[in-house]
């Protein structure tokens, strides 16, 4: 058994992307493991949100944890802003984290180019607030999508020299990262991961999409040149809809190319965008059955949970290094 934690921004409505690489993830480990799943209200100030939209968004965020199968009797959700010790850490792991190293950091690097006017201190330190989410509750394993590895790489690096400096605190993190749809990508665009915040819509399926706005956007999906129904290297559409088709499905990749041999594009993205559509509709049934009441109560349980755990790592983290207590 072990420490789980991971965490999903509430910066728009969830995609794909986020489920096939990582909440699906997150709904196997909970049978087994301690989890602790977040809705990082913190990190999506990073990049500027209208304040009303971004109330709706959180409580969605922590709805659609619930409507995918994220089950509170099994794991704890909670909201990050709510366990004020997260942003107590990260200050203190700010004394220790290199800006040499934090300048090295993928994401840093995308978002600055994507939010030219807004390159904040808090764009900059986004992976130190991580890692104090994650070193807060002495995790062993945090599930995220491939583009997230880099981060957690980094979080251990700061757990491992605050160790170094104040005596063994932190336990050293792993990512887990699924072998297979760890990086979906855009529909208008293959080479890039499917994301949020991408400037077209039809880079996305988001999952509160109309379901039938969704079977169009897959209709329309970029295909590769040739009209094989094949995965592999120089077909990196084809490689993603085959992705996404298997993981929704249950088949594998190697039954579906077998199944649609000598069929064309066309009837391929028709029985994928079905697949969409009907797995959207009985996401959508679950996701509007929940109440804005219950979402609450679970993420208030939640974070009465993760302040006890909070509070106690704090008091030795701050005697550790040499503050009152
Ligand atoms: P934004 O576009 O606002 O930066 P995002 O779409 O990248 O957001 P995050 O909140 O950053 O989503 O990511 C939440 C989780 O979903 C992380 O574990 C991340 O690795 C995973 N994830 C995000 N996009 C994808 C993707 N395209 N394929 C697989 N996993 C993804
Ligand atoms: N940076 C992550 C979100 C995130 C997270 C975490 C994930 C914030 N804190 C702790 C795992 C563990 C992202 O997906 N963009």
């Amino acid at each position: 058994m072990s420490r789980i934690f991971s965490g999903i921004q509430p910066t728009n409505n969830l995609h794909l992307g986020n489920y096939l690489g990582a909440v699906k993830n997150w709904v196997n480990l909970q049978k087994d493991n301690e989890c602790f799943f977040c809705v990082v209200d913190l990190h999506a100030i990073t990049v500027y949100q209208d304040p009303k939209v971004l109330r709706q968004n959180i409580l969605a965020a922590a709805k659609t944890y619930l409507a995918l199968g994220v089950d509170p009797k099994k794991a704890k959700i909670f909201v990050q802003s709510d366990v004020k010790e997260h942003t107590e850490l990260a200050w203190i792991l700010n004394t220790v984290a290199k800006i040499s190293e934090l300048e090295r950091m993928t994401q840093f690097k995308d978002k600055s180019i994507q939010h030219k006017s807004n390159i904040n201190v808090g764009l900059f330190d986004y992976p130190v607030l991580m890692a104090a989410d994650i070193l807060l509750y002495d995790t062993n394993l945090v599930p995220v999508g491939e583009d997230q590895k880099q981060h957690v790489e980094l979080t251990r690096v700061l757990a491992k020299q605050f160790n170094h400096l104040y005596g063994e605190t932190f336990v050293a993190p792993e990512s887990l990262v699924n072998k297979f749809g760890a990086r979906i990508m855009g529909l208008d665009d293959p080479t890039k991961k499917m994301s949020k915040s991408a400037a077209s819509a039809n880079n996305y399926v988001a999952l509160l999409d109309d379901p039938k706005v969704a079977a169009k956007k897959i209709m329309r999906a970029v295909t590769d040149s040739g009209s094989e129904i094949k995965s592999g290297s120089g077909k990196p559409a084809l490689t993603n809809l085959l992705t996404i088709y298997s993981l929704l499905s249950g088949e594998t990749v190697k039954d579906l190319e077998k199944k649609y041999i000598g069929s064309g594009y066309g009837a391929f993205k028709k029985d994928l965008s079905e697949v969409v559509e009907e797995f959207l509709k009985d996401f959508q049934k679950k996701y509007n059955n929940i109440s804005d009441a219950e979402v609450l109560k679970v993420l208030n349980t939640g974070a009465n949970h993760m302040r006890g755990l909070a509070e106690k790592k704090m008091k030795v983290v701050k005697n550790k290094i040499g503050l009152l207590v």
